[in-house]
């Protein structure tokens, strides 16, 4: 088995310390850092988003798949700059205002960080202006966020309310997420794109900055 396949199995298999080994291992044999990061830790968390819509793998074993993967990209996040790899854009995320919940937030950064977005994660209980603000600093071209109680979802209307005002929606698209939120509710707010997963929400995001680069 060559080595990029040895990542797959550990990443999939959540061996984080295995991933970590590997990735300097391919380093060490002159392997491309993009040909490591598509084939080697992207190419499985494809995969493992695969295995979850499919029932197969469940939320556990995905996050612990993220955490594998996150180890071998902190190996080869500070030679992207060096080996000349452009983000295929720049996504502003968080947990809106009120609300603390962090875990599918965070999963959701990691996958579509993993499938080559820069992320600007700002945590939880995430303020419109917050957004706003973080928007524009950044020249981000995706906002995701995240709500998990139904008492916080409408911080989600008021960030898009905010974008609107700051006159950022031409520039910005917007993914929400979370177990209450339904793509009903996106629609209703004029969300761009609604992610019932993290796997989904790869998937928006890539779609989503299409869009945008063909206007
Ligand atoms: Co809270 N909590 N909680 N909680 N908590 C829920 C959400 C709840 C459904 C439990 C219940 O009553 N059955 C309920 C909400 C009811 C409602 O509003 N409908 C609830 C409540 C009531 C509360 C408190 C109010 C409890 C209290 O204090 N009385 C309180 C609120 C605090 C606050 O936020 N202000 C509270 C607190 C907490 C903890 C702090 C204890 C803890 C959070 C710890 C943390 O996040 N670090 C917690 C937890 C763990 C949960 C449950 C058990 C699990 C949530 C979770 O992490 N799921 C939850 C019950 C449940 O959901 N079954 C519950 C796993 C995670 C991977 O899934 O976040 O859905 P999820 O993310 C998915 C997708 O939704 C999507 O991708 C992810 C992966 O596939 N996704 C995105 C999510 N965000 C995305 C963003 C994207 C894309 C995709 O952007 C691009």
């Amino acid at each position: 088995m060559g080595i990029l396949d040895e990542m797959n199995t550990s990443i999939i298999e959540g061996n984080r310390d295995k991933v970590e080994e590997l990735t300097r291992q391919a380093l060490k044999q002159g392997i491309e850092v993009s040909t490591i990061l598509s084939q080697g830790l992207i190419a499985p968390m494809d995969i493992v988003g695969q295995r979850f819509e499919s029932g197969e793998l469940y939320i556990p074993e995905m996050i612990i798949a993220g955490e594998a993967m996150t180890r071998g990209l902190n190996i080869l996040r500070p030679l992207f700059k060096e080996s000349g790899i452009k983000p295929r854009g720049t996504m502003v995320i968080g947990t809106v205002k009120g609300d603390m919940h962090s875990i599918g937030k965070s999963l959701a950064s990691m996958m579509i960080e993993g499938a080559g977005f820069k992320m600007v994660d700002l945590g939880i209980d995430v303020s419109p202006e917050q957004f706003v603000k973080s928007v524009k600093e950044e020249g981000a071209q995706l906002v995701g966020m995240s709500s998990l109680l139904t008492t916080t979802m409408p911080s989600m209307k008021a960030t898009i309310e905010a974008l609107k005002e700051a006159g950022l929606l031409d520039k910005v698209k917007t993914i929400i997420g979370g177990a209450p939120v339904t793509q009903e509710y996106a629609d209703k707010i004029g969300a761009d794109g609604y992610a019932p997963d993290a796997a989904t929400g790869v998937k928006k995001a890539k779609e989503l900055v299409q869009v945008l680069a063909a206007r």
